[in-house]
This record gives structure tokens, C-alpha cells and sequence, in this order.
């Protein structure tokens, strides 16, 4: 049988299910980079040169092999516009007998994915993503045995008994299953943080790059300069790099920010798991191993892996059951459009401006910028959920449908009504203050809740739970937050709720 094996960008990895039982003699791979995925949103610069540049080295990675691999480059004359397009001039081209895909992480191509199937003079076989450790199937038969009440500290426990990582016996190795309140320290003032290597651009990258810049001007963010890993030998480099010099303080400033340092101790490699190059079950050894030869901690080895088996896991579990209905969820109502700024990350709040200005430069911020300055005020400023949606998915270089999703609608917005986070992540500015160094460089008080000078997320934090008295107030993990709102003199809310009328009316 000739099989033709169709390999979406993102699917960059030797073990992908569709590759099973290739056979390099008669087989051909199909690869194409397409208009329609490049321009679907406008995609920041970088992760349009990251992904066609790795795309482009798997390619050649797989020829050295010996494997037949049908290539098509952007911009080639009467190139295909879609995948489904590219897909089918290849099977007239090489005429298999049958093809074969992995399902595709986003529910609008798995969608175009059966179509295919039923399209296409030859079968088409659609076969799981076998990357993730919980199957799509087995994480909706265990969220509707959860009754409405699903939390990740449930799944994740199921996730480290299946997978064995940091267990003893059936028990959490030292005793407690997760270690967040050991991953919260603020940054002290005299800390190093570890230099990291650079990965620079050879031949095939600048080509990408030039490629960009000719036909995606007008799309978000900075081509250069550009200095990520491409390859899965520079992607295993990160790795050792990264488990050998930042791991062991991951734990402790896991949640800390500080200006003019976008990374810290992250690993910066969401965007190489997620595309293939590094398989998530690596990376989680290599943790582990880290731990049991004593080079890194506990509550760094348990952070890392929880994010990978338990975060990332829960959330595209969400994603898959809840679609389609998912996109459109806005519990709160929001409606706000998103305010210019986002795109030229030019506001007189400080902390936006370094989240958004990094976010620009390097198509990354890291979990707590994403979550607690950008997405706290997409929150808190009541920002329409399809817009928010659509800007996470543009800037990151990480950002697909699936994680992209679950994180912006269930984790910063609450627009799922807490199904997938018990309450949602409001925070005033003084977090933003205790956890960065963002708030003595700012034009803004953080000390002051109202009047022109003071710390817009402040006023902003109390009119949120104001507004959302009705729908909130019963929520046992926010009564601390209603007591302390009920305590509050009259005149002060109706201050701060006159200053957040204000600064909505023209956010800057
Ligand atoms: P580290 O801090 O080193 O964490 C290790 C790994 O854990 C990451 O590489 C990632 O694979 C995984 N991880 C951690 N948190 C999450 C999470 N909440 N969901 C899924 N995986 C997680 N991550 C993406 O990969 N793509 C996205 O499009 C994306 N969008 C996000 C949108 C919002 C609003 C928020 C709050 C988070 C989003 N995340 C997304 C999750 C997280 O912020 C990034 O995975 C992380 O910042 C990537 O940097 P890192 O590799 O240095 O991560
Ligand atoms: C994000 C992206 C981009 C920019 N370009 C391509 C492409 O040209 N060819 C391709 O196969 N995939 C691309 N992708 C990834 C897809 O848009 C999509 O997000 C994932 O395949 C979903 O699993
Ligand atoms: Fe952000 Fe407020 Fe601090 Fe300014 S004062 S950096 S707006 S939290």
C-alpha cells in the first residue's frame, strides 16, 4: 500500500501517530505552508518564521532519513491557498492508495479533516494525537463523572498516577501532591538570572525571515531579532539548558516578574512542545531525573510537571469537550473592545506596557504576565472575549486554538461561569506591586483606589466586583472579597467606581 501522511505544522515530531509504519520506500510525507493558516488571524511576525522555519528543517531532517517528502513553500506560483487544497493536488500528484493524518489540534481543521475524508478519491485515516498523555475521549468520560465541579488538582493527581512521575507507591513523592505555595516568591533585588544561549538564524531561517517581512508586513510584533531554536537538536539543547541552569530556581520565582527579564528561570519551551519538536513526556523526565540526582528541588520539579501533565493536559481536555459552544462563552457579558494599546503597547500602566511591549519583541511573556497584568485587566476592564481570544492567539509564538482557548476563556475571563476555575483571577494592583518591581517605575500610585493618579487596576478591581455583585457574591472563595467590599464606606466605592467609569470610557 503507498500511503501518502499529510503532517500539519505543528506536528514536527518523528512519534507522530500519523508517521506509525512508514515506509520510507514507498511512502511520501506531504508538507505544506499555506496563506490561509499564515493569515486566519494576523500572526505575530516571529511565530510565522519559527513555524515555516521548523517546518522547513523537519523536512529536510526527514529527507536525510531517506524518506520521499512533498514540499510546498509559500509564495510558490498557483501554490494551494488551504491545507485542504494542498492536500488534495497532492493525491493527485502521487496518487496513494490511502492517507493518513493526526488529528488536528484545532477544532475548525479537525472539522475540514473529515471533510476530506469524505472529499478525497482514497480513505483518509484521522488518528489520535498520542503527544498527550489523556486522550480527548478519556478526559470527557472523567469531567461528566465531576458533576459541573471540575478542578485540575482532581485531573492532576489522576494524570501523576497514570504517568507515574514524582510517585511512590500510589502516593505523591514528600508527601503532598502539589507544591504551589512553595512557587510564589518574589524576586529578590540581587538575584542573577541565568544568561541563556542564542540560537541564531542559519541560511534556511533567513530566508523565512526575509519571507516574512516581504509578505506579512502588516502583521503584529518584530521579525528580529530573531534567536529561537528551529531544530529538535537546538530544541534538546534548550531543554539541557534549561533543567541544568534555570529548574532549580523554576519553583520559587515561578510567579515573579521583573523589568527588562521576559524570561527568568521559564523554560521557554511551550512553543517547541507544542509544534513537536520536543515531546512533553521528555521534558517531564528530564525534570524528574533532575530531582531524584538532587540537582533540582521538589517544588520545581513538581511546578514544572504539573504545568505540562496537569495545566496544559485540563486545558485542552476542556477545549475538546466544550467546542464548539466554547468560543462564544461570555458569562460576564463582557463587551469592551479591546483598547489600541494591546497592539502598540503604549499606555502610561507600566506594567502593561513591559507585558505588552515584550510580548511584541519576542512573541512571549511568561505565565503571571499573561495571566495577572494582561489578563487581570482583560478582566477587570470587562474586554469582549472574541477579541481577547483573538489577541492571545495573534502574539504568542506558543498560541493554538486549544491552549490558547481554555486559557483566555476559562482562566482570565471567567466567561465559562467557572467551569473550568473555581473563581476568577481579580486582582488589585497590589499584587502586580509585591510581585514585580513594575509599580516604582510607574506614573500611576499603587497605594491610591482613586482620582487621576491612582493605580488604574485599583478602582478597576472594586468596580468589577461591584458590577458582578449578583452573579459573584455567592461564590464561597470570593466572601473575603465581598466582606471587605461590604465594609468600604459608601463614598469611597462610588469614587473609585466614578474613576473606573472614566478610564473605561477612554482606556489609554
Ligand atoms: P514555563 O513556565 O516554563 O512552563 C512549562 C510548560 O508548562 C510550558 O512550556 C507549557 O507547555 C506548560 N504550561 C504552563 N502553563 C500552562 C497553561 N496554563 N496551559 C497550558 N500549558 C501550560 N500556553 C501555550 O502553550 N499556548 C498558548 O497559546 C497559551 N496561551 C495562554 C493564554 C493565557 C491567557 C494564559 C494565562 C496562559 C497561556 N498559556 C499558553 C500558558 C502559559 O502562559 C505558557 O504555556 C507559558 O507562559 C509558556 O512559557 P514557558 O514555556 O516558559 O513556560
Ligand atoms: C500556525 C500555522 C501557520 C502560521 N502556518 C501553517 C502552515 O502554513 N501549514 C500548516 O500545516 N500549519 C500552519 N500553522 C498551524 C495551523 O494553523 C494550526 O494551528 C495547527 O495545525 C492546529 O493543529
Ligand atoms: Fe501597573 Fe498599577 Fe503598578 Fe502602574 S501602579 S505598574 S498600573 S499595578
Amino acid at each position: 500500500i503507498r500511503t501518502l501522511r499529510f503532517l500539519l505544522g505543528d506536528q514536527l515530531s518523528r512519534s507522530m501517530s500519523s508517521m506509525d509504519g512508514l515506509d520510507p520506500g514507498r511512502d511520501v510525507v506531504v508538507m505544506a505552508e499555506v496563506g490561509a493558516e499564515a493569515t486566519y488571524v494576523r500572526h505575530h511576525k516571529k511565530k510565522i518564521a519559527f513555524l515555516f522555519s521548523a517546518m522547513r528543517h523537519f523536512a529536510e531532517e526527514l529527507r536525510a532519513e531517506g524518506v520521499t517528502v512533498d514540499y510546498v513553500r509559500f509564495g510558490e506560483a498557483r501554490g494551494p491557498r488551504t491545507l485542504g487544497e494542498a492536500l488534495q493536488r497532492a493525491v493527485e500528484r502521487h496518487r496513494p492508495d490511502r492517507v493518513v493524518v493526526t488529528e488536528a489540534g484545532e477544532w475548525r481543521l479537525l472539522q475540514a479533516m473529515r471533510d476530506w475524508a469524505e472529499t478525497l478519491p482514497c480513505p483518509v485515516e484521522i488518528r489520535e494525537d498520542t503527544r498527550f498523555h489523556c486522550s480527548t475521549g478519556d478526559f470527557a468520560e472523567w469531567a461528566e463523572t465531576r458533576k459541573g465541579e471540575l478542578r485540575m488538582e482532581f485531573f492532576y493527581r489522576e494524570m501523576r498516577r497514570r504517568t507515574g512521575y514524582l510517585m511512590r507507591g500510589d502516593r505523591p513523592e514528600g508527601g503532598a501532591w502539589n507544591l504551589d505555595r512553595e512557587n510564589r516568591r518574589p524576586l529578590p533585588a540581587d538575584i542573577d538570572v541565568p544568561r541563556r544561549p542564542r540560537f541564531e538564524p542559519d541560511a534556511t531561517t533567513r530566508t523565512v525571515i526575509d519571507l516574512v517581512a516581504a509578505n506579512f508586513p502588516q502583521h503584529f510584533g518584530d521579525l528580529e531579532p530573531f534567536d529561537h531554536p528551529v531544530t529538535r537538536s537546538d530544541a534538546l539543547t534548550l531543554l539541557d539548558w534549561f533543567v541544568e541552569h534555570a529548574l532549580p530556581l523554576f519553583g520559587d520565582y515561578q510567579d515573579a516578574m521583573r523589568t527588562g527579564e521576559p524570561l527568568l528561570f521559564h523554560s521557554h519551551l511551550s512553543a517547541l512542545i507544542n509544534c513537536g519538536l520536543l515531546l512533553p513526556a521528555e521534558c517531564c523526565r528530564r525534570a524528574e531525573d533532575a530531582y531524584h540526582s538532587g540537582h533540582a528541588p521538589l517544588n520545581a520539579v513538581e511546578g514544572f510537571i504539573r504545568q505540562i501533565v496537569g495545566w496544559r493536559e485540563y486545558v485542552r481536555g476542556i477545549y475538546w469537550w466544550k467546542m464548539p459552544a466554547y468560543a462564544t462563552a461570555n458569562a460576564l457579558g463582557a463587551d469592551r473592545p479591546l483598547p489600541w494599546f494591546f497592539w502598540s503597547g503604549e499606555t502610561d500602566m507600566n506594567c502593561l506596557a513591559q507585558a505588552i511591549g515584550e510580548t511584541k519583541a519576542n512573541a512571549y511573556a511568561h505565565h503571571i504576565q499573561r495571566l495577572m497584568v494582561i489578563g487581570n485587566f482583560c478582566l477587570l476592564a470587562g474586554l469582549d472575549p472574541r477579541e481577547v481570544q483573538e489577541w492571545y492567539l495573534v502574539v504568542y509564538h506558543d498560541a493554538y486554538e486549544w491552549v490558547e482557548m481554555p486559557n483566555v476563556v476559562g482562566m482570565i475571563l471567567f466567561a465559562d461561569g467557572g467551569l473550568m476555575a473555581s473563581k476568577p483571577y481579580a486582582a488589585s494592583g497590589s499584587y502586580i506591586d509585591r510581585m514585580s518591581d513594575y509599580c516604582g517605575a510607574c506614573r500611576f500610585d499603587v497605594k491610591k483606589r482613586h482620582g487621576p493618579d491612582a493605580c488604574p487596576f485599583n478602582y478597576l478591581y472594586w468596580d468589577f466586583l461591584a458590577r458582578h455583585r449578583e452573579r459573584l457574591g455567592g461564590n464561597r472563595r470570593m466572601r473575603m472579597m465581598y466582606a471587605t467590599l461590604d465594609r468600604m464606606k459608601d463614598d469611597d466605592l462610588a469614587d473609585m467606581r466614578r474613576s473606573a467609569a472614566a478610564f473605561l470610557s477612554d482606556p489609554r
